[in-house]
């Protein structure tokens, strides 16, 4: 086994204390996306979208990654330490797998330290609130300032790359990800049409979980260590 592409969602973060979405008490069940999570709802209430991402920000700032996080950088290492490719495409706009040492990472729904001038252009690291009255710290003007992250309707950053990664792929590990986002739940399918071994590690099935080869289910914090040490001491290393 040559090149090990992992998808990553918000189940990888959840031992760190954020959020998921769609479980019990997700974030979906306490906040209409269609309000903060899309270009309409803040054209609307840029201001509820702002204080939505200020609150996320300062989740973050108190998180650490952990235990799942540390084992995909430790997988990342030993496939440079064999010549062997890896890449990590993440639907987390969390920055805990860089915080973990990973450093093949795709962000392809955006990355919540960043933020995007939509009059200028510029994208910079940005990680105090952000108000409507915030002025760019290029262009210097107010009022077009937005978190660098993907809302739904628009189209998530380098699905070129990312498919041609996929297409190259003989590993495709899917962890803590409710298959229930597309273009990134349809991945999977993608993977297993090209003859790659497919490999689900989550707290429970996923929507898509059918369409795996291998599943492991339980906490990400214990099952991708698991996994991890398995792959790395079996006989395909
Ligand atoms: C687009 C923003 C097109 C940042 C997010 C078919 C094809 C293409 C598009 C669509 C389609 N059908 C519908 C669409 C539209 C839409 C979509 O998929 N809608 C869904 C709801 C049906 N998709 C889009 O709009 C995408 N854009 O397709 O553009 C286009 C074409 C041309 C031109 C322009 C545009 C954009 C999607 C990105 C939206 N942005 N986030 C932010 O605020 O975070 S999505 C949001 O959901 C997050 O990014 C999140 O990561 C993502 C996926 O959720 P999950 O990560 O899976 O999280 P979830 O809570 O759902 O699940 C958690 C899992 O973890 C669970 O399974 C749970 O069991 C598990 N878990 C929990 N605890 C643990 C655990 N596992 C292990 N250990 C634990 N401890």
């Amino acid at each position: 086994m040559q090149r090990v592409f992992v998808l990553t969602g918000a189940g990888v973060s959840a031992e760190s204390g954020l959020g998921t979405f769609r479980d019990k008490d997700g974030i979906w069940t306490k906040i209409n996306l269609e309000d903060v999570a899309t270009p309409e709802g803040f054209a609307r209430d840029p201001a509820k979208v702002h204080a939505f991402y200020n609150a996320r920000r300062a989740n973050l700032a108190a998180a650490a990654p952990n235990e799942a996080h540390r084992a995909l950088a430790r997988l990342e290492a030993a496939c440079a330490d064999t010549a062997r490719e890896f890449i990590l495409v993440t639907q987390n706009v969390d920055d805990l797998h860089e915080q973990a040492g990973s450093q093949n990472v795709i962000h392809m729904h955006g990355e919540l330290r960043k933020i995007r001038c939509e009059r200028c252009g510029v994208v910079k690291p940005w990680v105090e609130d952000l108000a409507l009255e915030t002025k760019c710290p290029a262009c210097t003007r107010a009022g077009h300032l937005r978190p660098h992250v993907v809302w739904f309707g628009e189209m998530p950053f380098e699905m070129d790359r990312i498919y041609d990664e996929l297409g190259m792929a003989d590993l495709f590990v899917s962890i803590g990800t409710s298959g229930s986002v597309y273009p990134a739940a349809a991945f999977v399918a993608f993977a297993k049409g090209m003859g790659t071994r497919t490999v689900e590690l989550n707290l429970e099935p996923s929507e898509n979980a059918h369409v795996f080869a291998e599943t492991m289910y339980g906490p990400a914090s214990i099952v991708v260590p698991l996994f991890v040490e398995q792959l790395l001491g079996g006989d395909t290393w």
